[in-house]
């Protein structure tokens, strides 16, 4: 036996819901790659072939060293013949032609800062592409009009795609904690998303939220929006009401597995002054260049005096330093960001594109599972209820069609064992 053939002597399980899938992996650059070929299908809107290299790379992150030769994937599932091809092409070359020439099309580049825009899908996106407009500036001189997703996601684009850091992640959870606990005592909020599965920066901060008692957490959302509204944390706030109820197609059917719940999508306006604790004077700050000592009195804890919605025609009150950001890493980015927008002085506070959902109590560990992705994890998981088990998966709930009745759960760990498969945790779910 050959030497390097050991990956394909250990038997990989075809479902990415069936193994394990940590964060940091051993084959970033063939990973890197296919999911660039994914991006580019997705934002042609050609889905098959987007979870086609999807799958791919998924199996990539979980095998349990280098590939080094393709001769060590012989027997793997999940790759097609196209993502092989690629694969071949990094591992003896170092590139793929195919990445390379997407990477620099201007389509490619086009659509990827278009919908990059809070609230511009690939279809939107693709519309303007075709009549010349290739960046968020050919947007706002086209004079085309927006709604008001847009506008918003135009307002703050260099902020929102900024990556949220987990400091960042933890500062909204305790607002999002305090705003809940004034409107409901005794819900739970717990943050889902990636950061759940250990990633240590994300696109945004996802926060699912329930009450023990099932029904107090009817109407919630409404009445923790406008607490949030009314201390000046929202920028942007777009509430959809629980549709589940009204459902004719049932519970564990849903036209998608994400938009039944009662579900916020925002703009949260974040202080970066450790949010609006009092810091003392000659406080050791921590910024992205060092750490630098406070000299201006920061006493301030009241949001209402930073209710300023419109932060590029006005200055904050307090004059803080531009690098003042405690949330480490970012400071100097930014800092650049407030440098490179159009806002006439430094500011303390950045946009961050927050999720909220409201779950009842009964279906918390389906809305748990569901909202924890990874989004290729989820649809594998559903795929396996449906071809393996005859069930249906969503967000809600888990249906038998052989025994036709729902499976109860109280915890992911019972959702996994109806489905016959091993418990996976969120940190080895980043297929
Ligand atoms: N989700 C899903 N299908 C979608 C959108 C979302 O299954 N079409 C689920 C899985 C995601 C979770 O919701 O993990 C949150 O969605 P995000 O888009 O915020 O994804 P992540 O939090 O995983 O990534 P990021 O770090 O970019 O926010
Ligand atoms: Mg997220």
């Amino acid at each position: 036996e050959k030497p390097g053939l050991e990956l394909a002597v250990v038997s990989v399980p075809s479902y990415a819901c069936q193994r394990h899938t940590p964060l940091l992996h051993h084959n970033t650059t063939l990973t890197d790659a296919l999911s660039i070929l994914a991006e580019n299908a997705e934002l042609g809107e050609n889905e098959g072939r987007g979870v086609a290299f999807r799958r791919a790379a998924a199996l990539l992150k979980s095998l349990p060293q280098e590939v080094r030769g393709a001769e060590q994937l012989r027997g793997l599932p999940c790759l097609g013949e196209h993502s092989l091809r690629v694969i071949k092409e990094v591992l003896e070359d170092g590139v793929s032609h195919e990445v390379e020439t997407t990477t620099h099309s201007e389509q490619f580049k086009a659509m990827k800062a278009l919908t990059g825009i809070f609230g511009v899908g690939a279809k939107t996106a693709d519309r303007w592409f075709r009549e010349g407009i290739h960046t968020p500036s050919d947007l706002q001189r086209s004079g085309h009009t927006l709604n008001r997703a847009q506008r918003a996601g135009l307002q703050y684009y260099d902020e929102l795609n900024l990556p949220v850091t987990k400091p960042e992640a933890v500062a909204i959870g305790q607002i999002v904690e305090r705003a809940v606990h004034a409107v409901l005592p005794g819900a739970e909020i717990t943050l889902i998303g990636g950061f759940r599965r250990g990633k240590q920066t994300g696109h945004d901060v996802d926060f699912l939220i329930t009450h023990p008692d099932e029904g107090r957490e009817e109407g919630l959302m409404r009445k923790v929006v406008s607490w949030l509204e009314a201390q000046g944390f929202l920028l942007y706030q777009k509430t959809t009401g629980n549709s589940y109820l009204e459902s004719k197609e049932g519970p564990a059917r849903p036209a998608s597995n994400m938009d039944r719940f009662e579900r916020c999508f925002s703009i949260f306006r974040l202080r970066t002054d450790n949010e609006g604790r009092e810091i003392q004077t000659g406080t050791e700050i921590q910024t992205g260049d060092g750490s630098q000592t406070y000299s201006p009195t920061l006493t301030n804890t009241d949001p209402h005096t930073h209710s300023d919605t419109h932060p590029h025609t006005k200055t904050d009150s307090h004059p803080l330093p531009q690098t003042l950001v405690v949330v480490g890493d970012h400071a100097q980015k930014v800092s650049w960001v407030l440098g490179h927008s159009q806002c006439s002085g430094p500011r303390s506070w950045r946009a961050v594109r927050v999720d909220l959902v409201v779950s009842p109590y009964s279906q918390f560990a389906f809305a748990l599972l569901g909202w924890t992705g990874s989004k290729l994890f989820e649809r594998e998981l559903r795929r396996w209820a449906v071809h393996e088990k005859a069930m249906t998966l969503s967000s809600h709930a888990l249906y038998d069609r052989k025994r036709t009745q729902y499976l109860r759960a109280s915890s992911e760990e019972e959702i996994f064992a109806h489905l016959g498969l091993e418990y996976i945790p969120p940190c080895d779910r980043n297929a």
